[in-house]
């Protein structure tokens, strides 16, 4: 990378205009792609997947963060491990396949044998004095809370704990750990991952895009939206009421602009992000027995944000590609006992955000196509509607700042 990507970025940010839309650099150079990759992707804690994609001592799911591929593992003493999936003799990839159930980690190349935690076992023709010991598979840090699994690839990570703290009272009640994945999907946006962020952060674009969304889910973020009606209110009292009887989590936990969580009520009368609003699942997340558990939506950026309801819950992904490209991987979570066709009806489960996630796609996509424009300027965010955009570009400028400061450029 050019030295100058990094002047570059960190004077515009620096000059950037509060409250607008950033330069286009940000959204297609792969200089700056590379930059994010390395100061955010490379440094924060990332969301990988959940315990339930991995119940059993063997289970992994692969995933690549940048060009770092890692395979996300259940050893034979239930411990999860982040693993980096390059070999310790020439390289290679060693797991390929994107899940699975293994007993060893067996790379493709020349057989050298690892254990589910990473430790040498075999290597064939290496010598008397080559030790096995010597040549474990790398660790990335990793951490769980309430049963979803980060990442982080920085060899000093930043503190997990308050974040597992506050956001564990929030996701108990759906006891990830007794869940299973029903469906999942993922798809390639040709968007850059902040085109995909800032359209989540906002419901400005629900009304003109996502009618079946609409249907169960309120546009106002909590009760301090600037947009929030007195019925809403109400609704928020009178859910406030029965979730403190129930002892459900509910109160917004803004600790940074980088993660929260909040239980919002869905529209009056709502149960689920389905059509009709009424439940997908007859057997209830945990040990719920009340359906109307609103959606505990919980945020963590860079790249997830998720919907936990009483009957499923949904949880995303988001991984970037390239600089205008993004793979968004949507998962609908049920109680680990819910049978298809008996419990759940998968169809009417996905139909909602199926639709929603091809909109977004193109309204990201689209996006894309007119920054890459020379008619593109940065345009002002509509503050009481995009204050979502607006904290997550916050976030991003300030973290990046951060990690581009350089005092020895100080002039004294
Ligand atoms: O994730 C959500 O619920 C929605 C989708 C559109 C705006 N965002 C707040
Ligand atoms: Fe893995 Fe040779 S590169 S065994
Ligand atoms: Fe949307």
């Amino acid at each position: 990378m050019t030295v100058s990507a990094h002047d570059t970025m960190f004077d515009l940010l620096r000059s950037k205009k509060q409250n607008y839309s950033l330069p286009r650099e940000f959204y297609n150079d792969p200089d700056f792609f590379k930059l994010d990759m390395q100061h955010i992707f490379g440094k924060s804690w990332i969301f990988a997947g959940l315990v339930c994609d991995i119940p059993k001592p063997g289970n992994f799911f692969t995933l690549s963060i940048g060009d770092n591929p890692l395979v996300i593992v259940r050893d034979d003493n239930s411990e999860v491990h982040a693993i980096y999936n390059t070999c310790r003799h020439r390289g290679s990839k060693v797991c390929l396949e994107e899940k699975g159930h293994t007993a060893k980690l067996v790379c493709p190349y020349h057989q050298w044998t690892y254990n589910l935690d990473g430790n040498l076992l075999f290597a064939g023709n290496m010598g008397e004095s080559f030790n096995p010991a010597d040549f474990p598979l790398k660790k990335a840090n990793i951490g769980i809370a309430g049963g979803m699994i980060f990442v982080c690839l920085d060899e000093n990570p930043p503190a997990f704990a308050p974040f597992k703290e506050a956001v564990e009272p929030f996701l108990k009640p759906h006891a990830l750990d007794r869940a299973k994945v029903a469906h999942e999907i993922t798809i390639s946006e040709k968007a850059n991952w902040k085109l995909v962020i800032e359209n989540n952060r906002e419901c400005y674009h629900c009304n003109g895009s996502h009618p079946e969304l609409l249907n169960s889910l309120l546009e106002f973020d909590n009760t301090d939206d600037p947009r929030a009606t007195p019925e809403f209110k109400a609704l928020v009292a009178k859910k406030t009421r029965d979730w403190d009887a129930l002892g459900i989590a509910h109160e917004s936990t803004l600790h940074n602009l980088e993660y929260r969580a909040v239980r919002m009520p869905l529209a009056e009368g709502i149960h689920s992000m389905t059509m009709d609003g009424s439940v997908a699942c007859q057997k209830l997340m945990g040990d719920l027995t009340d359906p109307d558990m609103g959606s505990m939506r919980l945020l963590h950026l860079p790249n997830t944000w998720n919907h936990f309801m009483g009957d499923h819950s949904i949880v995303f992904r988001v991984m970037p590609v390239g600089p205008q490209e993004t793979l968004v991987t949507t998962k609908w979570i049920v109680h680990e006992d819910a049978v298809e066709g008996v419990d759940y009806d998968l169809e009417k489960m996905v139909k909602v955000w199926n639709a929603t996630n091809h909109q977004d796609r193109e309204l990201a996509e689209n996006n894309q196509l007119g920054i890459n424009s020379k008619a593109y300027q940065p345009g002002p965010y509509a503050e009481g509607a995009e204050f979502g955009v607006i904290n997550f570009i916050n976030w991003y400028s300030a973290h990046m700042l951060g990690k581009l400061f350089d005092p020895a450029k100080l002039q004294l």
